[in-house]
């Protein structure tokens, strides 16, 4: 099954924490099919915190999205997160966006992530990938949800500081 992700990172090394996330997924069998270029986004919901890198990655992968969630989970720990505040500062976030046209409302899984058409974050790296996918709930391309989206937090191509 394909999957897109969305990786996120606002303490320590996040460049290099974005580039161990995804070398952590090929070694658990999670296949890299893309990735969206990286950009440094002002935090939302908690404001008073760094700016993250963020990514969104189009991966594939014989695990059910049950099984996906608990590998990324998995790789969040190993990476050394701690339970923090919700939506507080983190080393490494991996959220599953959405798994082809599947729709699922679990108690611990919500798929499509339910805040994915409000955040720049999420729909401007998504739509650089996979403009042309649609979300199963809205039945709108990627492309016009990111035009659509009154988000107005700021979101910057990421140029690394030599
Ligand atoms: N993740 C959050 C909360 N706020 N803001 C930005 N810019 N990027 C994120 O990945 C992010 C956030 C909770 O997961
Ligand atoms: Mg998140
Ligand atoms: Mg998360």
């Amino acid at each position: 099954m394909k999957y897109f992700l969305c990786f996120g990172s606002n303490l320590g090394n996040r460049r290099r924490n974005l580039h161990k996330a995804l070398n952590l997924l090929e070694n658990k069998g999670i296949h890299i099919i893309q990735t969206s270029s990286i950009y440094e986004t002002q935090p939302v919901d908690l404001s008073s915190q760094a700016w993250f890198l963020n990514q969104v990655g189009e991966v594939k992968s014989g695990f059910n999205p049950e099984k996906l969630l608990s590998k990324v989970q998995e790789i969040e720990t190993e990476m050394g997160r701690k339970p923090s505040i919700p939506k507080g500062p983190r080393i490494i976030d991996i959220d599953i966006l959405m798994a082809e046209d599947r729709i699922i409302q679990t108690e611990d899984l919500k798929i499509p992530h339910p805040r994915l058409d409000k955040r720049n974050f999420v729909l401007f790296p998504f739509a650089e990938i996979s403009p042309q996918t649609i979300h199963p709930v809205f039945k709108k391309t990627i492309r016009r949800l990111a035009q659509e989206c009154t988000d107005q937090a700021v979101i910057q191509p990421y140029h690394p500081e030599q």
